[in-house]
């Protein structure tokens, strides 16, 4: 265990057992002048109903259907999906031409989520009672999409904030569903089934029992989930939302869970919008296992928040030079970050 890997403690890598990569942590840096420097940035103040919002109940979206007048949630394919259902041939001979040049045709759907009929409205600040609305329509969708024949892997996930890229203020989410297992969730099968077959044990389980005795990287927890900042954070403010029971996916959450769910997302992107008075922007996705109807006891349901801010609303971390071509680093150890989210109500 790790006693001491406070903000004081030297400069070391961490081991993400998940990727099986490593990141750099750098804590002497954070001694540096604009230490706590926070600027708050005004609210924009939006309507509760926008004209011009594609995803607003009533409106026409590009596809030029017209959105039906929801009440809770919307779901509908992506008018500009990345992924179809069926793939365009690539023959057998260009496949095979080079192993330095390799193609595959791939398969798969990609839908959009309204979260609520309110433009206005982010998921921190919708009542739990609709945020559990929204828990039930991705275990939905997750069983849909995983039971047609060229769906493999259910891909549930929210970008937020126009730094994160996203779109609209209107709070939605995606997913992207298809035929192969994709690169990062790929990682963690490997990683997880690798752990289950040598230890005996479930990877996140182990983790999950390290970090409740530990608890200095806890951040929230209610009786289904806990929060943590992982030991391997290369985000600064980075969240790994993990369930208490070992469960592989959304749709094996029990309805008290799926509550649990709702109540932990709602306490944890309050916290986020807290921590720089600001509508937090991040990416965050569930991690589950794949639906391509085998058997996967390794799998360990859990969310990833990967927010960029660093000190203040204004202010991002950037993966560029050192991150892009070498290693990920941070200088907030983990310890610190979650420590300062604790802090927040
Ligand atoms: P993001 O805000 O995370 O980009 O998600 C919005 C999605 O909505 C985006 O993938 C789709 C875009 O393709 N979209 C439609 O399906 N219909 C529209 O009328 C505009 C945007
Ligand atoms: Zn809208």
């Amino acid at each position: 265990m790790h006693p001491n890997l406070t903000a004081t403690a030297g400069v070391h890598r961490r081991y993400n057992p998940l990727t099986r990569e490593w990141i750099l942590v750098s804590p002497h840096r954070m001694e540096r002048p604009w230490l706590g420097q926070v600027e708050a940035v005004p609210a924009e103040a939006r309507p509760a109903y926008d004209p011009d919002c594609y995803l607003c109940p009533g409106n026409v979206r590009a596809s030029s259907e017209r959105n039906p007048d929801y009440q809770e949630t919307l779901v509908f394919d992506n008018d500009f999906s990345a992924l179809l259902p069926r793939a365009e041939g690539v023959s057998q001979a260009a496949r095979m031409q080079s192993t330095l040049l390799v193609h595959h045709p791939e398969r798969g759907l990609c839908r959009v989520v309204c979260f609520s009929p309110r433009h206005d409205l982010s998921l921190a600040e919708l009542p739990q009672e609709q945020i559990r609305q929204v828990v039930d329509v991705w275990v939905q969708q997750y069983v849909e999409l995983g039971v047609l024949p060229f769906i493999n892997y259910v891909q549930v996930f929210e970008n937020k904030g126009e730094m994160m890229g996203a779109s609209n203020p209107h709070p939605h989410g995606q997913i992207w569903a298809n035929e192969t297992v994709p690169t990062e969730v790929r990682k963690e099968d490997t990683a997880q089934n690798d752990y289950l077959h040598e230890a005996g044990r479930c990877l996140l389980c182990e983790y999950l029992a390290l970090e409740l005795i530990e608890g200095q990287r806890v951040v929230l927890e209610n009786e289904g989930f806990l929060v943590v900042v992982p030991f391997w954070a290369t985000w600064p403010f980075e969240t790994l939302v993990l369930s208490k029971r070992h469960t592989p996916s959304l749709a094996h959450l029990y309805d008290s869970e799926r509550d649990a769910l709702a109540d932990i997302l709602k306490r944890l992107t309050m916290r986020y919008d807290n921590l720089f008075q600001v509508s937090f922007p991040y990416s965050m996705g569930f991690h589950q296992q794949p639906t391509d109807g085998q058997r996967h006891p390794a799998w360990h349901l859990h969310a990833h928040f990967y927010p960029p801010l660093l000190r203040s609303a204004a202010v991002r971390k950037f993966m560029v030079g050192y991150e892009m071509l070498a290693q990920p680093q941070r200088d907030l150890t983990a310890e610190a970050a979650a420590a300062r989210r604790r802090g927040q109500e």
